[in-house]
């Protein structure tokens, strides 16, 4: 046995992800292929527990595309608190938060491996805490493609590369396709379908699903898009929904299919990500479909913000938005992420490791506090 089969850990593995120093010249992390093994191995026994169909309970933030940009990532982890929390003290963060990922970890940003590799850290220490869904990028035949697979035969050479991003995408065959927060919110990558009758259709797909076939639920789930600025699709035409000339496989749909979704599943709203939008969230049909995307200044082409959506208990929705690091701080110093929080490490007392909590006031932080004038006001599921 190597040094580095002795080593593996998955509590130090979680800490040096998120215990980054100096954002603007972060340097990405090194990885053997013997602890991605072992990671890939313990996430795909913690996401088979998880049902085709994911459930979780508010409190919950809800993250969209990250593609690769690991400090976006990071920041998003480590900011997940209100105004109110804030007031109360209440303990927030990655350790003490729940959260669902809407897929699209990896591929177009630089670190896809960092992103994924953070997120399933998190998914194997706090198991019901995360819930992963699937993105588009997450199947074979695109993160071949669009970054991931070059992104590991780089930086792990052509053999080890190649073997650990045919593991990944095993891993990512495990991942669930949908998630109901609280009863009556659905979340999904892409969208809905026509094929969606019930939601007990979604757990009746079997994973692993190592491909996605052609029009199936799956694919729709993690395809479609809202017919938002499709201009010839009126509100209320028919069909509901039309091939989607744009990603040229499953649908397009409008917003009569998202009014009769939500009443045939019995549900309030719809949360989806995929599209990449200038404001990092946008409103269909009557605020019964939300798109939020994670990914500020989007490949860096895009002067676009990111945002998360966090749903309290009370079923109040918060939208929180946030810019990409580097516009805003250049010169910024090191910031300080919650790697003290770490399960089964020792708590370093104060002054060994400085915990700066980010403020929840600056527009570079994804603080949920000022959703109300950005979109969210009013906005409340009531009893979810
Ligand atoms: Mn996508």
């Amino acid at each position: 046995m190597t040094d580095d089969k002795k080593m593996f850990d998955i509590n130090e593995f979680l800490k040096r992800h998120l215990f980054v120093k100096n954002w603007v010249n972060y340097r990405q992390q090194s990885y053997t292929k013997y602890e991605l093994m072992q990671l890939i191995e313990s996430v795909e026994a913690a996401l088979s527990v998880d049902d085709t169909l994911a459930k979780i309970s508010p409190p919950v933030t809800i993250v969209g595309d990250i593609h690769g940009q690991y400090p976006d990532l990071v920041r998003v982890l480590c900011n997940q608190n209100s105004k109110e929390d804030a007031k109360k003290k209440a303990a927030y963060g990655f350790c003490n938060s729940r959260f669902v990922f809407l897929g699209d970890y990896v591929d177009r940003g630089h670190h896809s491996i960092e992103c994924i590799s953070l997120v399933f850290a998190l998914k194997v220490v706090y198991p019901t805490n995360y819930i992963l869904l699937r993105g588009n990028h997450e199947t074979k035949s695109i993160n071949y493609t669009y970054g991931f697979r070059e992104e590991l035969v780089n930086r792990l050479g052509p053999i080890d590369g190649f073997e650990i991003w045919e593991r990944f995408n095993v891993a990512f065959s495990w991942m669930p396709l949908a998630c109901l927060v609280g009863h009556k919110i659905l979340c999904m990558h892409g969208g809905i379908s026509p094929k969606l009758h019930s939601l007990k259709e979604i757990n009746e797909i079997d994973r692993p699903v190592a491909e996605i076939l052609p029009d199936s639920l799956a694919q729709d789930l993690l395809w479609a898009d809202p017919a938002d600025g499709q201009g010839a699709m009126t509100v209320r035409s028919t069909p509901e929904y039309v091939p989607n000339g744009v990603r040229g496989l499953s649908f397009i749909f409008n917003e009569a299919a998202v009014r009769d979704t939500c009443k045939r599943l019995n549900i309030n709203l719809i949360v989806r990500a995929h599209q990449m939008i200038p404001e990092g969230f946008k409103f269909f049909a009557d605020q019964k479909l939300l798109t939020i995307f994670s990914a500020p200044r989007y490949m860096n082409e895009t002067d676009n913000h990111g945002a998360t959506l966090r749903v309290e208990t009370d079923g109040k929705l918060n939208i929180g938005r946030f810019r990409h690091k580097k516009l805003l701080h250049a010169n910024s110093a090191d910031e300080i992420t919650r790697g003290d929080d770490i399960p089964n490490l020792e708590r370093k007392k104060s002054g060994s490791m400085p915990v700066k909590h980010l403020k929840t006031s600056s527009s570079s932080s994804p603080s949920h506090s000022n959703g109300k004038s950005k979109g969210g006001e009013g906005l409340s599921l009531g009893k979810i």
